[in-house]
């Protein structure tokens, strides 16, 4: 394990969170979210479970948080629940659940942690989604006038502010692959919700801006796009990949365009003009999250657009089956800086691994997980020393929680929960990196 006392002596370590995932959205008068239909859906998640419950993080968010300070991390990313705040999407707001994000800001603020909000993490409230969520193009409007009422109340205490966790997952993964709700798998869909997503980026930047709200940035995921072979077809077919996935959002948000690659497949579905919403959504920020786990390996595929074929790989897997490629995170961050960044701050916003994780002896024992984060550190180290403004590292995840259509079964928590009693049992890797924070 690293030290702290490797790293500048500014850089933060944090561990992240989502508000779907852990809170238990029946608590406190939250609305209705297309998770919650979809994953109500025979076949769409594992277990059929939902968040409604999840880690009742809503009531023990106390104790998650003396966890988070205990450790020694200097900042928790956590993220606002749309629906829990104004239930229908629009209109009437939920006075608990803003009640519920003052509390958790002071909360963390009492611990000297630092609040990093993020806006949307993927739970959009049934009524808007009944309207077309991210298909519909007033939603990056509504998105603002959203953003508006949560900074309103705790924006005056965060630390930083992301609009949207992951625009891969809520456009491709969401309306393309039907993988996560709403489920669709249909081109149309997915290139209006890619573009629509940016908008309601840029639209929560600029109404953020207006109010004075500090420290605004954007969190993209990325998955290091490797070709089987040197075939020219299967190399093709990995620049596709990391053109849909590594570049397109980066593309929008930092050169105000998209790559010809993506455009050859999604152009004819984008909304008319869409080139005309470039200024809103490369409105400056300042600061760029990378969320990395893995890497794909890929070849050509007959058929349709856009011809990808994704192969297992021989290394080492995660319980995800993801592939353990620490290699990938430094690329992506030299990347992001030559490419997109130039020089702004960059925080590695999520990153860690699903283990097999059991309490025995009332010690869960997760050494491939102590190493999957001591890799990606020194990933992270290499480029510090290489000139990166590298600005922080979170951890994925706190808590064991709701890994969305995989159910409950895959853990990715520093700590333990036992969905029965919702016991929390502090996981190998949190003590050993607790002891890291303190060197
Ligand atoms: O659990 C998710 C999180 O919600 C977004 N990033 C990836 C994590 C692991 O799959």
């Amino acid at each position: 394990m690293i030290n702290r006392s490797d790293y500048p002596a500014d850089f933060l370590f944090g561990t992240a969170t989502s508000a779907y995932q852990i809170e238990g959205h029946k608590f406190g008068g939250a609305g209705s979210t297309h998770w919650d239909s979809f994953a109500a859906t025979p076949g769409n998640v594992m277990g059929l479970g939902n968040g409604q419950l999840a880690c009742d993080h809503y009531h023990r968010f106390e104790e998650d948080l003396d966890l988070v300070a205990a450790a020694g991390f200097d900042t928790y990313r956590f993220s606002t629940s749309w629906a829990r705040i104004i239930p229908d999407g629009v209109g009437s707001v939920n006075q608990q659940g803003l009640d519920f994000y003052d509390r958790l800001t002071d909360a963390m603020l009492e611990r000297g942690l630092k609040p990093a909000a993020t806006l949307y993490h993927w739970e959009m409230p049934s009524a808007l989604e009944d309207r077309g969520g991210w298909r519909n193009s007033d939603i990056a409007k509504l998105f603002g006038d959203f953003t508006e009422v949560v900074m309103a109340c705790i924006g005056d205490r965060m630390f930083s502010v992301a609009p949207i966790n992951e625009p891969w997952c809520v456009g491709w993964l969401s309306h393309f692959e039907g993988v996560h709700a709403p489920g669709l798998r249909d081109i149309r869909a997915t290139s209006r919700a890619m573009h629509h997503v940016l908008c309601a980026h840029g639209t929560a930047i600029a109404r953020m801006r207006a109010l004075g709200i500090k420290n605004l940035g954007a969190v993209c995921n990325f998955e290091y796009a490797n070709p089987i072979d040197n075939e020219p077809e299967n190399c093709a077919a990995a620049a596709r990949y990391d053109a849909i996935y590594n570049r397109f959002f980066m593309g929008g948000i930092f050169n105000k365009a998209y790559p010809d690659l993506v455009l050859e497949g999604i152009e004819p579905f984008l909304p008319k003009r869409w080139q005309d919403d470039f200024d809103l959504i490369g409105v400056p920020i300042d600061w760029c999250g990378i969320n990395y786990y893995t890497r794909s390996n890929l070849g050509h595929k007959e058929g349709a657009w856009p011809n990808i074929q994704t192969h297992e790989g021989p290394l080492d897997k995660t319980e995800m089956g993801w592939e353990i490629y620490s290699d990938g995170l430094f690329d992506f961050i030299m990347r992001t800086h030559q490419e997109y960044t130039l020089g702004l701050p960059i925080y590695v916003t999520e990153n860690g691994m699903a283990n097999d994780d059991f309490v025995k002896n009332g010690v869960v024992n997760d050494d491939a997980r102590l190493e999957y984060i001591s890799a990606h550190l020194l990933a992270v180290l290499k480029a510090v020393k290489q000139g990166v403004p590298l600005a922080g590292y979170y951890v994925w995840s706190l808590l064991d929680n709701y890994e969305w259509s995989l159910g409950y079964e895959k853990r990715f928590g520093l700590v333990h929960v036992d969905f029965e009693t919702q016991k929390r049992t502090p996981k190998k890797s949190y003590l050993e990196l607790k002891k890291a924070l303190k060197c």
